[in-house]
């Protein structure tokens, strides 16, 4: 890969995973992924003339001429060519946010016309003809979820959003380097160090919020399952955002266990907001993203929400946990207290177009993002855009993100604390018994890693090109596995969950297992055929079902689509469904003592799994996460199995043979 990616050259080898066949046939995808890559290409910019179709596409594309190529007979184009013609669209080179509520339904709209072209070719003059007439983000947000979720883009690979749209993933003096570079003709590396200072304590994990991999895969964790999504239901959708976000959160605790940092509090909407903000960062178009002080008293928002309606949709939400039902808009009731009622809630508190109720309970998490992102000028006083907890791509950056997140996470934990604790029988499985678990030597270490920023710039036919990277800092880990070795009874398919757990809380009082087990970090969940008798089963961490490798660069992705589509080769790009946390980020950081944490590895009845072939099919990439485009989650247990709920009793877990938990540490060392 282009990137560089210093004192990791056995892990780029691992995430270059680009092939190209040298295949005459079938040159699809490389024409498929080369319009997507030039369509994203200098997005600020109007399409260059060195890409001279694409071009022409854009001036001569008639899109309700093409009507009869849509699956909907036209509505959605018509709809969207109405909304232009009048003259009603937000302009180009103004910020978008997906929380304002026009500005998303515009982008639906364009998400809605890309959904229904019945062909590549209908789905491309669409796009060329709405990309040089929408606003920028509005068109860059629907391209990514229509490829997302289109039936002929699944093979495509999105280039990484922090080199289409550098503005969201860094910061202004970044860019200001950058700028520099361009108008002096100067390739230029902008290192980017966190600009948080020493005395700000949050400044020790700020490099988990900042983290472009991490902030990637929270803004594709929400194109893959949409707040707003209409579509066919979505399997465990709400389960999914609880479950994703929970372990967002507890992945932030960790770090902060490591750097001597107490865990994150919840938020409370009658105390200030302890931790101020300053981003440093500018939109590329709306000037700064607003700043927040210190122990800010919560303000109404005006045109969004009163701080008493943000206590309103929570008292329900507690209401209907406590009565173990929640309540639809015809009065009926449905229950919770089951397996099911998280993904109820978690529909219900997001809120997602699955919600059972909105108008009853809200949109606890949305709005509480517009709330927070909004606190800098709460009337509008100042005209300052939206805060970055109004973007995915930039909210956790802010401390109050993880605030919120664990406000919500802890309403989740009181749903779960009511449900009865695993029986025996629901935890055993005789045929296989677990008799040890060798794991490697885990370390975590810091390394730069090189993007490239040439998106960021304006540009245009006649001025000369000049290569512009960011270097930033990001965690990694030393390369690891492990080993399980087991007894069984008879061949079967079983299911492996394998999760990480700190062992001691900040102040070093060791916690028990009903204390702890709702900070496990899932570090993989997979099928696997064992053989009867005494065997091992090798793992290793690449092969997670929760992380990805880093998705190929922007440059790279241009550079292969070209020579497939130039040598009429096919072009081959596994990087399967890429949704999950950054590989590299599958462990937290250690520190010199070493983390101490329970590795556990919990091996079920392949009776788990939601489809027969999963040991030996992935259906399209991980899963974890994410579950499988269009089908059933994987695991047909609660996520989070078994340390979702109390264990006031750790021998029933201890005593099943096919559990097995020891102490590990993990290091970290600076280079
Ligand atoms: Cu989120």
């Amino acid at each position: 890969m282009g990137t560089a990616r210093a004192g990791s050259m056995k892990w780029s080898a691992v995430a270059a995973v680009l092939l190209v066949a040298a295949v005459a046939e079938g040159a699809d995808l490389a024409h498929r992924q080369q319009a997507v890559n030039r369509l994203l290409y200098r997005i600020h910019s109007p399409i260059l003339s060195k890409f001279p179709e694409l071009k022409q596409l854009s001036n001569s594309f008639d899109p309700r001429g093409n009507a009869g190529s849509c699956k909907d007979g036209g509505n959605a184009v018509n709809h969207l060519m109405d909304e232009l013609d009048a003259g009603r669209l937000l302009e180009q080179h103004h910020w978008f946010s997906l929380f304002n509520t026009r500005q998303r339904e515009e982008a639906l709209m364009l998400v809605d016309v890309l959904l229904n072209c019945e062909n590549f070719e209908t789905f491309v003059g669409n796009a060329a003809f709405f990309r040089e007439r929408m606003n920028e983000g509005e068109f860059v947000y629907a391209i990514y979820v229509a490829v997302s979720h289109s039936d002929f883009m699944q093979d495509v690979v999105l280039p990484p959003l922090y080199e289409v749209t550098p503005h969201m993933f860094t910061n202004s003096e970044v860019l200001d380097r950058a700028y520099t570079a361009k108008m002096t003709q100067t390739p230029a590396n902008s290192t980017w160090t966190s600009l948080a200072p020493r005395k700000n304590h949050e400044q020790r994990v700020a490099y988990f919020g900042e983290d472009i991999g991490m902030n990637s895969h929270h803004v594709h964790w929400h194109m893959d399952f949409p707040f707003w999504w209409h579509g066919d239901e979505i399997d465990r959708k709400g389960e999914l955002f609880f479950w994703a976000h929970h372990q967002l959160t507890v992945r932030f605790d960790a770090e902060r266990l490591s750097n001597y940092l107490p865990p994150v509090d919840e938020l409370y909407w009658d105390r200030p907001i302890k931790e101020g903000f300053a981003p440093h960062t500018n939109y590329k178009y709306g000037g700064e993203f607003p700043t927040r002080p210190d122990n800010k008293n919560f303000e109404d928002v005006d045109g969004v929400a009163r701080i008493r309606d943000m206590k309103e949709m929570e008292s329900r939400i507690r209401d209907a946990i406590a009565h173990g039902y929640v309540d639809k808009s015809d009065g009926s009731h449905i229950d919770i207290d089951n397996n099911h009622g998280i993904d109820v809630l978690g529909a219900a508190i997001e809120s997602s177009t699955s919600s059972v109720n909105p108008s009853y309970y809200g949109a606890l998490h949305n709005q509480a993002h517009r709330v927070l992102g909004a606190q800098a000028d709460p009337h509008g006083k100042f005209n300052m855009p939206p805060g970055v907890m109004e973007h995915f791509e930039t909210a956790t950056r802010d401390p109050s993100f993880f605030r919120l997140h664990k406000y919500m996470d802890n309403i989740f934990k009181e749903h779960k604390d009511r449900l009865p604790p695993y029986t025996a029988a629901d935890l055993k499985y005789d045929n296989v018994e677990i008799t040890g678990v060798d794991v490697d030597e885990l370390s975590t270490f810091f390394e730069d890693f090189k993007f490239d920023l040439g998106n960021s710039l304006d540009t245009a036919d006649n001025v000369k090109h000049v290569e512009v990277h960011a270097l930033v800092p990001r965690l990694n880990h030393k390369p690891f596995g492990y080993n399980i070795h087991y007894k069984a009874d008879h061949a079967e398919t079983v299911t492996v969950r394998v999760y990480l757990t700190p062992k001691y809380d900040n102040n070093g009082v060791r916690l028990d297992m009903e204390e702890g087990r709702w900070n496990s970090i899932l570090l993989d969940t997979f099928w696997v055929n064992v053989q009867a008798g005494e065997h091992d089963y090798h793992r290793d961490a690449t092969q997670s079902n929760v992380a990805i490798p880093d998705r190929p660069a922007f440059q790279e992705l241009i550079r292969l689509a070209d020579e497939a589509v130039a040598s009429g080769s096919e072009l081959v790009l596994d990087h399967g469904h890429s949704c999950g946390h950054p590989q590299r980020l599958l462990l937290p950081k250690g520190n010199e003592k070493g983390l101490e944490c329970w590795f556990t590895v919990f091996v079920t009845s392949g009776d788990d799994a939601a489809h027969d072939d999963l040991h030996s099919n992935d259906h399209g990439g991980n899963h974890g996460y994410c579950g499988i485009h269009g089908g059933q989650y994987p695991d047909k247990r609660p996520m989070g199995f078994p340390f979702d709920r109390r264990i006031p009793n750790a021998a029933v877990l201890l005593e099943q043979p096919n559990f097995h938990s020891h102490t590990v540490r993990v290091y970290h060392k600076e280079e």
